[in-house]
């Protein structure tokens, strides 16, 4: 069974805007904004529709900037994630019931409190790349396997 699930990441030249996963799937650790799709909806409205809800923004410009499958050993669930960049939005980030956000320079990504297999593909991200990956995690959120290549298209 696959889901599918957006994650966006604002991304301005020196800065990047990431929020602290308050409840549910990824609660404690940094990441973009995003979520699942939901019926009826493409990936792209998704996408819009979480920046909204979680850090109360509209994003102007978001492209494609990567799609990562994540699985765990021993659940038969594969989640797909497209993951977008903007740079450009209009509203103020606010702090929602999902999340906190806030701002970091480029040099001080807290890996250490994000998901580990953002070490992988966030630099990649940073430097403008669009990349293509899967990540096999075990316990402990452990990665096992993983792959990433960068890719010219999505
Ligand atoms: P909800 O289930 O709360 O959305 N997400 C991940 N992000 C990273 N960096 N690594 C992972 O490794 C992830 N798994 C899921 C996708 C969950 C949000 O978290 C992202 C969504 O933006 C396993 O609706």
């Amino acid at each position: 069974m696959k889901k599918i699930l957006t994650l966006c990441l604002v991304h301005q030249p020196s800065r990047l805007l990431l929020g602290m996963k308050k409840r549910g799937f990824g609660a404690g650790r940094w990441n973009g904004f995003g979520g699942k799709v939901k019926e009826g909806e493409t990936i792209e409205e998704a996408m819009q529709r979480e920046v909204r809800e979680e850090a109360g923004i509209e994003v102007r410009d978001a492209v494609k900037a990567g799609i990562i499958k994540f699985e765990f050993q021993g659940n038969p669930e594969i989640l797909e994630v497209h993951i977008f960049r903007a740079t450009e939005f209009t509203g103020a980030p606010s702090e929602s019931d999902e999340m906190k956000p806030r701002w970091y320079g480029v040099k001080e990504i807290p890996y250490d409190e994000m998901w580990p297999d953002d070490k992988y593909w966030l630099p990649l991200f940073l430097e403008g790349k669009k990349c293509k990956g899967r990540f096999l995690f075990g316990e402990g959120d452990s990665i096992l396997e993983h792959s990433l290549e960068t890719v010219e298209m999505l």
